[in-house]
């Protein structure tokens, strides 16, 4: 390990006085602090395994240095993390990206520093070298057979890994769509994607879930097979209920109500994760709450709101993913962001007044509904996020730790200046 238990202890009691002092100061207005502090603890978000690297643009990738070359060191990655923050307990594999050449091992490495398995995920966007058929015009859609049938087989063995594993789910995204008008048969692409995914399903464990992740655009430019919710809902309800809608907050078309979005769908018990970043244009994959903090707000009230309405266990009946790329920030120090990030506005959305907020409703007062909303948004919770950290033995502070003990350097000694992460 990087660094010793013992620093963040050492670091916890020099912040420890001025932390007390403003814990008490956040705490003293509110009535079911510790419920909070309980619900804070026990929400993990996985990590992906392809964000440990730096990302890259269409134009040019930065190397940044000491990047996990294997397996094996994005555990060791995530494992410091976790032991930052106590919040990053598990990992979310891309396979072919990832693949556990020994699972027990791999398995037993995670299980080692407190990390589980998270949703597995395929890939059919891109051709590997020893592949058969090109997905150049899609996977599942595809207009030949042998070419879906490569997509289907690849799923299933993704599926097999994650056995191995312990993992419980598999995210499907798929890239396939069209470019040009004329290029496809919607339908038929349609009814391809539902009888693949149909197969897929077929071979999922009982204790499995599929998730459906859906894009508006991008890499395909005029169409995507599984553009938007409707399409990924409409699937998950024709496969059953071991299929459900995964929504990624940067795969909206501008301006969407994401919020509405996740609260419908959870009222149709079809919302099965998600996956965490932020935007301004597009699926521009950055810090969690970087760009839009009230929007995120927004989306974990409805989470909150809607779990709590279904009698939901909100730290393991949905998956809590993280999805960005990294290209100019160090990955570690992104992924602490986002993390906090994602803590932050889970706290703001605990701390909403539920029953002033339907009273407001019935009487159509707009104004003490916005209030109410924003009251909670705007409450420092920083403190509250913090003694949960605390509590579970992690840093007061993870950045401060994670740059005093200079990991990012340390990293560069142990693996080298010019690795480079596989994935995006
Ligand atoms: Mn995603």
């Amino acid at each position: 390990m990087i660094f010793e238990n013992n620093r963040i202890e050492e670091l916890n009691a020099s912040a420890e006085k001025e932390h007390l002092r403003k814990f008490e100061m956040a705490s003293s207005s509110i009535k079911n602090v510790e419920e909070i502090l309980q619900k804070l603890s026990a929400f993990q978000v996985a990590i992906p395994s392809w964000a440990l690297g730096s990302g890259g643009t269409r134009f040019g990738r930065f190397s940044i240095g000491g990047e996990p070359r294997n397996l094996e060191e994005k555990i060791m990655d995530i494992a410091l993390l976790h032991k930052l923050n106590r919040s990053s307990g598990a990992i979310s594999l891309h396979i072919p990206w990832d693949i556990p050449k020994d699972a027990s091992h791999i398995k037993s490495l995670a299980a080692e520093h407190g990390i589980v398995f998270d949703a597995m995920n395929s890939n059919t966007f891109q051709d590997q070298p020893d592949q058969e058929h090109s997905y150049k015009f899609g996977s599942l859609q595809h207009v030949k057979k042998d070419v879906r049938k490569q997509a289907i087989d690849h799923n299933i063995e993704v599926i097999n890994y994650g056995k191995e594993l312990g993992s419980t789910s598999l995210t499907v995204w798929l890239a396939d769509g069209s470019s040009f008008p004329g290029q496809l048969n919607f339908r038929h692409a349609f009814q391809n994607t539902l009888e693949g995914l149909g197969e897929i399903y077929a071979s999922l464990p009982d204790d499995w879930k599929m998730f459906i992740e859906y894009k508006a655009f991008e890499p395909n430019f005029y169409s995507t097979t599984v553009g938007d919710w409707g399409q990924s809902l409409l699937l998950a309800s024709k496969l059953g209920s071991k299929a459900y809608t995964l929504v990624d907050l940067g795969h909206h078309l501008p301006n969407a109500n994401i919020e509405q979005i996740v609260s419908i769908l959870l009222m149709e018990k079809k919302l099965g994760g998600f996956h965490f970043n932020d935007s301004r244009y597009g699926d521009d994959d950055l810090t969690v709450g970087a760009m839009r903090p009230y929007q995120l707000f927004l989306i974990f009230n409805e989470l909150v709101e809607g779990m709590d309405a279904r009698g939901m266990n909100h730290a393991t009946d949905l998956g809590w993913m993280i999805d960005a790329s990294h290209n100019i920030k160090d990955p570690l120090e992104d992924l602490l962001q986002s993390v906090e990030a994602m803590k932050i506005a889970y706290a703001q959305a605990l701390l909403v007044d539920s029953v002033a907020l339907k009273a407001a409703r019935e009487n159509n007062d707009v104004v003490v509904a916005q209030e109410i909303l924003q009251d909670a948004f705007r409450t420092d919770v920083r403190p509250i996020v913090a003694e949960a950290r605390r509590r579970a033995g992690a840093a007061l502070e993870p950045l401060k730790v994670f740059r005093s003990m200079n990991v990012r350097n340390s990293l560069i000694a142990l693996r080298g200046e010019k690795t480079t992460a596989t994935g995006l």
